[in-house]
């Protein structure tokens, strides 16, 4: 049967099992939301297309399932970028279908024209320009796969009003042809025997565990592996909730903003075996002193992540799971991993000292004065760690990051490598969307939610119940910390000199707001939000206005020279 380009896409939607888009119309892509209109696909009215890819990326990172995001041309196309580079950085499978004019005014500088191809080509693993209707189901097809597959990430599809009225035949291929892109899931076997020998002869060994873990669904894996092993665990920001955070091989992050323990184990480690990480270098600190006595084992999917930032003496490039399942297959005998276990009992016993010696803390308030990091660990206490965080960026993620214990995988939402302020409230959305029931949280700042605010509209219109806590310093706290401490405390612009009422303003949009000034308010507040179940909550939260993100290693010094409470 013959459709329209439109029809065409939505009915390529249904094929790639999509059941939800966030979107937001306009002029080309009428065609478009004309077949939504009783289609049975579920879209979700943005107020921002910036929202609207954060959502799809929330969605993304908390099911799994790529998300896919519509918006017109021009401006609508422009306002993804953030988001689409927000994805790229973490390598969520995004898939973005923007409108394009039609192709006969392309480079005509025609109403509304962008050139978003060009203009995102640095930020999407791939993305198509589609002149002719004949190519629309071949290039929906391999989006799709190039989105999900290999080291994932997101893709943008522009699409000609032209292409979107023109008429074709239907039919969707069952696999996309693309000989030229095969990335390899299976690693070297010679390269997995010789890290495993590498791993059994090293005698202060650690895991440092990236996103990788977690897109690859290999957390059972690493678990196994390290408990086997007796290897001591440190994730990135990317990874957490790869390894439980409640376990007793779990050191806490490291970098920047880590764990005591993880940096000293990093620093002191004789084999390093990274686990789809890419050493960013909020994680390495000063690159020549990082891991300086360690054989470095590196597993990672994409190939051109192995060696670029710090020198490795055993790659494997593969998928993560697949490599661990390997690596299990070739442990050693119960008897001799008994031995192991007790050749490396000097190690634990140092980095168990280290953990007790200088635990991640905070001073506690003076009487009145309510702490941030006290909010984050009621709303870990109140929800037993059942629930899906999100956060902005700034202190109110480090914060997110070091005092809530995540235990499972996809329960930690954060723009790790852009650090875009604005992510958390869409991304939270996004996870709601994904899992109706769930208990969902954005930790935010009084700046960052300020980006993406508008987006409490959608939140109160589809009924859902996110809930964000505003650690309110009246600063744009992270920034005002790096003035403290580099700046000689010249606060030049970070002070926000005028907040709405948040409460009055979350009131405005049709949801809640709650707040609590002082620590015995605290619990009271976070207990109504979580009883709320069909619109959203703003806690605003009125926090001490110069408190510090600790540990810290201050830019261009090896992760050993932190900053302590
Ligand atoms: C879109 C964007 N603009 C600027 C920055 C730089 N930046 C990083 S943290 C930060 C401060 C965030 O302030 P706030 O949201 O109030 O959070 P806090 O650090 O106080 O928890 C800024 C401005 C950024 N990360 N993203």
């Amino acid at each position: 049967m013959k459709m329209t380009g439109a029809r065409i896409l939505i009915e390529s939607l249904l094929k790639e099992g999509v059941d939800t888009i966030f979107g937001f119309p306009g002029g080309v892509v009428l065609p478009i939301y004309d077949v939504l209109y009783d289609s049975p696909l579920k879209h979700v009215l943005v107020r921002h297309e910036q929202g609207a890819v954060h959502m799809a990326d929330g969605y993304a990172r908390a099911s799994g399932r790529p998300g896919v995001v519509v918006v017109t041309s021009g401006p609508g196309a422009t306002n993804t970028v953030t988001g689409i580079a927000t994805a790229y950085m973490d390598s969520i499978p995004v898939v973005v279908f923007t409108g394009q004019v039609p192709t006969a005014l392309i480079g005509n500088d025609a109403f509304q024209e962008a050139d978003i191809v060009g203009i995102t080509r640095p930020c999407t693993k791939h993305n198509y320009l589609v002149k002719d209707i004949k190519e629309l189901t071949k290039t929906i097809k391999e989006a799709f796969h190039v989105a999900t597959t290999g080291r994932p990430g997101p893709v943008l599809v522009d699409l000609p009003k032209d292409v979107l009225i023109a008429m074709a035949e239907f039919k969707y291929p069952a696999a996309a042809e693309l000989p030229g892109y095969q990335p390899k899931y299976k690693g070297h076997g010679g390269q997995v025997k010789k890290a495993m020998a590498r791993i059994l002869k090293a005698r202060k060994p650690v895991i440092y565990a990236g996103g990788g873990v977690i897109l690859s669904d290999a957390a059972p894996e690493l678990k196994t592996l390290a408990e086997k092993l007796h290897i001591p665990v440190t994730t990135t920001l990317m990874g957490m909730g790869g390894f439980p955070g409640t376990h007793s091989l779990y050191m806490g992050m490291l970098g920047m903003h880590g764990t005591y323990a993880a940096n000293m184990a990093v620093t002191n480690t004789d084999c390093l075996i990274a686990i789809g990480a890419r050493f960013d270098d909020r994680v390495t600190g000063k690159i020549d002193e990082f891991a300086p006595y360690a054989t470095i084992i590196h597993i990672d999917i994409d190939p051109t992540s192995i060696s670029k930032n710090v020198e490795v003496d055993v790659p494997i490039v593969g998928d993560v799971k697949g490599i661990l399942r390997e690596m299990g297959k070739i442990l050693p005998k119960q008897k001799e991993l008994k031995e192991h276990e007790k050749e490396l009992q000097p190690w634990l016993k140092e980095v168990k000292k280290w953990e007790r010696t200088h635990k991640l803390s905070y001073k506690p308030g003076k009487k009145g004065v309510l702490k941030p990091q006290y909010v984050v660990e009621k709303l870990y206490e109140l929800t037993k760690g059942n629930a899906i965080i999100t956060t902005e960026v700034g202190q109110n993620q480090m914060w997110a990051a070091q005092f809530f214990k995540f235990k499972k995988p996809r329960t930690f939402l954060s723009s790790g490598g852009l650090g875009t302020m604005g992510y958390g409230l869409p991304a939270a959305i996004g996870a709601q969307v994904a899992f109706p029931k769930k208990t969902v949280i954005d930790i935010a700042g009084d700046g960052s939610i300020q980006m993406n605010i508008q987006e409490m509209a959608t939140a109160v219109q589809y009924k859902l119940p996110v809930k964000v806590a505003i650690l309110n310093n009246r600063y744009l706290g992270m920034v005002r910390q790096w003035q403290e401490f580099f700046y000689d405390k010249r606060y030049s612009h970070t002070c926000m000199g005028k907040l709405p009422d948040f409460v009055k303003l979350a009131e405005a949009y049709g949801g809640v707001g709650l707040r609590a000034s002082k620590p015995e308010e605290v619990e009271a507040v976070i207990k109504k939000a979580l009883k709320v179940t069909d619109r959203p909550v703003l806690m605003d939260f009125v926090v001490a206005p110069e408190e510090g993100v600790y540990p810290m290693v201050p830019t261009g010094e090896p992760l050993n020279k932190m900053l302590l409470v």
